[in-house]
């Protein structure tokens, strides 16, 4: 923290940030007033009306009405303030510009899916312009989830069966974390995913290249690419531990009990109907949670994927 706007929070990095910070600030402010006045007022009071006497009385007092008007007129105005200050400010909040640019989000347990115009989908790994407004249409396919990005003051709840949706407008290229805050489950707090503001020539540049095909890389470096890149990572380890889901480590050859009590040996049927159909075929000791990868991933990158589990051992 280094400027006053930032208190308790971190850098403002989006256009309406500072609206949103500086109410903050004045209802921090007006309430410190407030606490400090009226703890020296109670101090006070308490002493010099203290009891002096044995046979002192109390005297009957019934009302002042220049006090009450005083103490719920002030009050009434400072609520007021910060009614029209928080209700234009959520207006602006709820109200995408007609010019913005539209991304699909998607929240999985526990995963985030974007999807863009061009029919790219990354997975925790979002990729915006700067200086353009960027409007998130949410929804979820499983729980309700929730989408923060604390530098630019915006969170919204990801429903199933309904959409949602926020707005922002960058300032500053710049990388950032995204959080899920509704509690989702197990996973949830490794439901993060990774921001990347661009200059709007990168971001064009980012947006065109985003599904072209490296050929440089072996199927074995892809598919390292794609288990890092799809979120794989959230449930499986690659040291051995166990997370949500079995570890990935000397996976391939192994001999795997499943839920039904059958044992089979893990080969490359086995890995691509896990990845397609994770549900056809549970792993014994595991929920049965994986979301499928049908449709997100194709022939190739699921081949290169169990090129790359064949080299864990
Ligand atoms: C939300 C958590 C989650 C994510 C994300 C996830 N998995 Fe899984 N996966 C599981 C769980 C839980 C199991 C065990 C239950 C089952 O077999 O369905 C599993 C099972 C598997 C298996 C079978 C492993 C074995 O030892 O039997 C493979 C292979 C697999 N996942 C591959 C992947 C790949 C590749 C990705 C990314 C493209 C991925 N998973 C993403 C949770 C997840
Ligand atoms: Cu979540």
């Amino acid at each position: 923290m280094n400027r006053l706007s930032d208190f308790m929070l971190p850098d403002a990095r989006s256009t309406f940030a500072g609206d949103v910070d500086a109410l903050f600030n004045f209802i921090n402010v007006v309430s410190l007033i407030l606490l400090i006045g009226i703890t020296i007022a109670i101090i006070y009071f308490a002493y010099k009306y203290r009891r002096k006497s044995e046979d002192e009385t109390t005297p009957l007092i019934t009302h002042n009405s220049k006090l009450e008007i005083t103490w719920s007129v002030i009050p009434l105005i400072l609520v007021i303030i910060v009614f029209g200050w928080g209700y234009n400010g959520y207006l602006n909040l709820t109200t995408a510009p007609d010019d913005a640019y539209e991304i699909r989000v998607v929240g999985k347990s526990w995963l985030w899916e974007f999807h863009y115009d061009t029919g790219f989908v990354s997975v925790n790994e979002l990729h915006v312009p700067a200086n353009q407004p960027v409007k998130l249409i949410l929804s979820s396919d499983d729980v309700i989830h929730s989408l923060f990005i604390p530098e630019f003051r915006v969170k919204m709840d990801a429903l199933p069966n309904r959409y949602t949706s926020l707005w922002f407008e960058a300032t500053e290229p710049g990388e950032m974390t995204i959080y899920c805050t509704e509690y989702c489950g197990s996973a949830h707090s490794n439901m993060l995913a990774d921001l990347y503001v661009h200059s709007q020539e990168d971001f064009q540049t980012w947006l065109e290249t985003a599904d072209a095909v490296d050929e440089t890389l072996s199927p074995a470096e892809l598919g390292q690419q794609l288990v890092q890149r799809q979120g794989c990572l959230a449930c499986h380890s690659l040291d051995g531990s166990t997370l949500q889901g079995p570890s990935f480590e000397g996976i391939f050859g192994r001999d795997r009990e499943l839920q039904d009590g059958s044992v089979v040996t893990i080969d490359e049927n086995y890995l691509r109907q896990s990845i397609i159909e994770p549900n056809t075929q549970v792993a014994a000791g595991f929920p049965a949670i994986m979301p499928s990868y049908a449709g997100s991933l194709d022939d190739r990158q699921i081949d290169a994927i169990i090129e790359y589990l064949k080299t864990l051992d």
